[in-house]
């Protein structure tokens, strides 16, 4: 472990949310919920004010709805999210060469890599608020919370600390202390599957986790898990940033209580799955093509079975029907019981190719869907809540909602106050979606949307 807090982490409140109080004044200080809006959508994120309604990301979108009908629900606009992270890492990559994100709005950067040799209290709560202003400046107003600590541990305990909108620094020395307390699912590492063995154990807090005997971990967990875990149950993390680590595939998993066999009960769990997994990808900012469902049997032996896209995708609807239709290709399975079921995607590009998806398609057997005509993601045909329009002669806007024929549009920017809302028929020829381009890495600094 480093003898200075020179880790600094940085992870954007509420991101996709806050990108959407930003653009659309009329929604800043309420809740807005950003998400899947189809049945099977989960929600991305919420704003701080929609998480008292208690909504949080992963939840099912009906459950959002139903714990708070009046938010604002939002399909997301990824392209603006981009922008707004390139922003961000570069703010951060001027800080240090090191810096290593963990997805689009969160990164680690190693401060002595970049130069910094005073770590003292006063001189790391000018940098961690210099950088926080600095942020908050590039991307037009959206708030980040920072930790900075002598590990990578320390510095995203400390940012979790901060949120919203604030900084915390720990100093070396207290780590060990300030942990004890804490649950073990505050370890890096410790997910819902460890902490329930923990639990069989007996062992709740990190204090407990360092009273357990090494041969009862073990026994529990296996050698490996073992010794990385007690070394962090004494905030001992020498893990190092890195810039160039590379996701390679993202997935879930879920042991079920009791072995299931039937189709009807697996197929909502493989959908919900799936679209955990699409959040994850677009948290990430990835686009995947390859998408796996993976079983294991009573007898505890693995069946997987994959699909490649011709296109890369990242929407709930899509990656869940794929992950259904695999489900279905192993139903011949079921019988024998089903203990874990896994959704996983891989192949990853940076770009969308969403090439238009057949359900129908997915139940083929082979490995490849055919999609006859690539479209472009936000199709003229379907205005989705939260799009960005813009009308002939009342200019830019953004869709508050459609239905019946007709799309709502609320006419204000990033720079206007709140604007009036005015209805059309939803293939009004004077109305049309706002194209998007993300800019390359070096103009990142820049000013927001690029016209078409
Ligand atoms: P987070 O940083 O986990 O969440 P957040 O920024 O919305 O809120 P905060 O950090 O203040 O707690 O994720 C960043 C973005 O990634 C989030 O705005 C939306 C997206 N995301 C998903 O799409 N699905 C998910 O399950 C999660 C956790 C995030
Ligand atoms: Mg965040």
């Amino acid at each position: 472990m480093r003898s200075d807090a020179s880790i600094l982490h940085l992870d954007l409140d509420a991101f996709f949310a806050a990108v959407e109080q930003r653009d659309k004044p009329s929604l800043r200080g309420k809740p807005v919920v950003v998400g899947g809006v189809s049945g099977r959508g989960v929600v991305s994120t919420a704003s701080y004010e929609a998480r008292k309604f208690g909504i949080h990301s992963a939840q099912p979108m009906h459950e959002a709805r139903r714990l708070c009908p009046n938010a604002a629900y939002l399909s997301g606009r990824f392209g603006a999210y981009r922008i707004a992270s390139r922003q961000v890492m570069a703010v951060l990559r001027r800080l240090s060469p090191l810096v290593e994100p963990l997805s689009l709005d969160e990164a680690y950067v190693d401060l002595a890599a970049g130069g910094v040799t005073d770590f003292s209290p006063a001189a790391l709560q000018k940098l961690g608020e210099d950088v926080r202003g600095r942020v908050r400046a590039v991307t037009g107003g959206l708030t980040a919370s920072a930790g900075i600590g002598s590990s990578k541990f320390m510095a995203k305990l400390a940012s979790e600390a901060a949120k919203p909108d604030g900084l915390v620094i720990i100093a070396p020395g207290t780590e060990a202390g300030r942990i004890a307390g804490l649950s073990v699912r505050a370890i890096p590492g410790v997910g819902p599957a460890t902490a329930e063995r923990l639990q069989r154990l007996g062992i709740h807090t990190v204090a407990e986790l360092r009273a357990a005997t090494p041969n009862e971990l073990r026994r529990e967990l296996g050698q490996l898990t073992a010794t990385w875990l007690s070394a962090l149950a004494y905030a001992e993390d020498d893990r190092g940033v890195s810039a160039d680590r590379e996701m390679k595939s993202i997935s879930v998993e879920e042991t079920f209580a009791v072995d299931l066999t039937r189709l009807a009960e697996l197929e909502p769990v493989a959908a919900r799955d799936g679209a955990v997994v699409a959040g994850r990808l677009r948290k990430s900012g990835a686009f995947a093509r390859t998408i796996t469902v993976k079983l294991r049997l009573a007898d505890f032996t693995i069946h997987t079975r994959s699909r490649t896209l011709l296109g890369a995708v990242d929407s709930d609807e899509t990656i869940a029907a794929v992950a259904v239709a695999l489900l279905r290709e192993q139903q011949h399975l079921l019988a024998q019981g089903i203990r874990l079921l896994g959704v996983g995607v891989s192949g990853f590009t940076n770009e969308a190719q969403e090439a238009l998806f057949e359900v129908s398609a997915a139940r083929r057997d082979e490995s490849r869907v055919t999609a006859p005509t690539p479209t472009v993601r936000h199709a003229h045909a379907g205005y989705r809540a939260g799009d960005d329009v813009t009308h002939e002669t009342l200019g830019p806007g953004w869709v508050w909602g459609t239905g019946l024929g007709l799309v709502t549009v609320r006419f204000e920017t990033a720079a206007t106050g709140p604007g009036p809302v005015r209805t059309f028929p939803v293939d009004d020829p004077a109305l049309r979606p706002t194209p998007v381009l993300v800019p390359d890495e070096d103009e990142a600094a820049g000013p927001g949307w690029l016209e078409e």
